[in-house]
């Protein structure tokens, strides 16, 4: 009991620490220098137990290495933010440890989670919240589900016979989607051949880089003539289905057969957290089951249809419902669609703040539909250089740089990458509800600070 006080006494400093702005969001060290043992600080396994001081010690070092990305100034990922409730969420989960296969022995969250997912399928709109859904370990894995029950949905006879019993299937997705999809094709068994059968169309609810939006029932039109299934991956944008004000940026989901949507990213769920939601009941099931009559047997005195554990592809599966079920009780509703419509207005003034000022050059034109803002900026030296492949080469390298100094210091991160024939751009992504204006502030007067040449 002493021990565990003393963890949770390192545990509650380490919030305290990631709220307060005089901290820094990480303590960069490269990997030789980690690896080869930082003073007091060892990552080599021991042959002999060590005492509960060292693992003490082990404890607070492996926060103090690591990022603070509940810190109000990380805006490096998609999923950001440390919600109180939600930790104290994961926390019980972990004291109760125990697996999402059977009833048997996840009474509550099994119901927790079948609860949880109507309520996502009536936002939706899918009538009376009817279909089905699983809590999956992130979007990829949400996505592969898709393509996964589409595949047996079209041809059933997969599942037991092989690729062998379908025609050579095709998939459509945008360029700016996220890899996932390609790599869930990849993973079963589709090409990108003319020739090949269409089967399913995969449209992005929040593009992972611009956080653009496909016009889904432009998308579901095409789809219902060729009888293609539709899926709107919705794992970044799916949480402004919370928002009366932004909701419209989805219109037509609910034509979707499947949805992805990650509590974890945009509803500041701490990871992970990310649903994969279908509007036919039954699929899921038909699609993975494998009667293991060792963990499933039918006979049990309770209605095994709670047994939920064989709609997934995994066996074993982390309770992930907990902390989402706790933290929609705490805010409600409402509270949701707050914390949406705040970040969405955050970065409204981060875009308002730059786009006209010197220094910076806008990535695409026009307000952004979703939090993701990106643009370039110019360090003065460049600022009056003709376009060309000499400023292409130079304005390449500038985000790269900013961004290792900024690491280094360890005041600030932001994402950076190349799009398409685009050179290297900052990607700025708001989901953590601590941040504030004076954040977005400080994040450019950061990058003007370490960009001034
Ligand atoms: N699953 C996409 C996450 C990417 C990001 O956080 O930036």
């Amino acid at each position: 009991m002493q021990f565990l006080l003393e963890v949770v006494d390192i545990l509650t400093n380490y919030i305290r620490k990631t709220f307060d702005r005089s901290t820094k969001v990480l303590d960069f060290h490269h990997p030789h220098q980690l690896l080869e043992g930082m003073e007091g600080f060892n990552l080599e396994l021991s042959d002999q137990p060590e005492s509960l001081e060292q693992i003490l010690v082990d404890c607070r070092d492996t926060l103090k290495y690591g990022v603070r990305t509940g810190h109000p100034r990380f805006f490096n990922q998609l999923s950001t933010g440390l919600d109180i409730i939600g930790l104290a969420g994961e926390w019980l989960t972990s004291t109760a440890n125990t697996n999402m296969f059977t009833y048997e022995i996840a009474p509550v969250f099994v119901l927790m989670e079948q609860l949880t997912l109507k309520k996502m399928r009536e936002i939706i709109g899918w009538p009376n919240g009817e279909g089905d859904g699983l809590f999956s370990p992130g979007g990829a894995i949400s996505n592969m589900y898709s393509v996964m029950i589409a595949r047996y949905k079209y041809f059933p006879e997969v599942k037991t016979k092989g690729m062998s019993a379908a025609p050579r299937l095709v998939l459509f997705t945008s360029e700016h989607s996220h890899y996932s999809i390609t790599k869930a094709g990849a993973a079963l068994g589709f090409g990108k051949e003319n020739g090949y059968v269409p089967l399913f169309v995969n449209a992005t609810a929040g593009t992972t880089v611009y956080g653009a939006f496909d016009p889904i029932n432009d998308i579901a039109d095409i789809c219902e003539k060729y009888n293609l299934w539709l899926h709107v991956d919705g794992a970044w944008g799916g949480g402004l289905l919370m928002s009366r004000r932004h909701r419209h940026k989805l219109s037509g989901v609910e034509r979707a057969n499947s949805v992805t949507w990650n509590p974890h990213k945009m509803m500041g769920v701490p990871l992970q957290c990310s649903a994969i939601l279908v509007r036919e009941k039954g699929i899921l099931q038909g699609c993975n089951s494998m009667c293991a009559g060792y963990l499933f047997q039918p006979d049990k005195q309770y209605d095994v249809t709670y047994d939920t554990g064989d709609k997934a592809i995994q066996c074993g599966r982390h309770v992930d419902i907990f902390k989402f079920w706790l933290m929609w009780k705490a805010k409600g509703t409402v509270g949701f669609e707050q914390h949406i419509d705040r970040c969405l207005e955050l970065s409204e003034y981060l875009y308002n703040k730059i786009k006209n000022r010197p220094g910076y050059e806008m990535v695409f034109q026009g307000e952004p539909q979703h939090t993701n803002v990106c643009f370039w900026y110019i360090p003065p030296s460049m600022r009056n250089m003709p376009d060309g492949e000499e400023r292409r080469e130079r304005l390449h390298k500038v985000a790269p740089k900013i961004k290792a100094m900024m690491m280094e210091s360890g005041t600030t991160m932001v994402g950076y990458q190349p799009q398409g024939d685009k050179v290297n751009f900052f990607r700025m992504v708001i989901s953590n509800h601590a941040a504030t204006r004076s954040d977005i502030d400080f994040l450019i007067d950061e990058i003007e600070r370490l960009g001034h040449d």
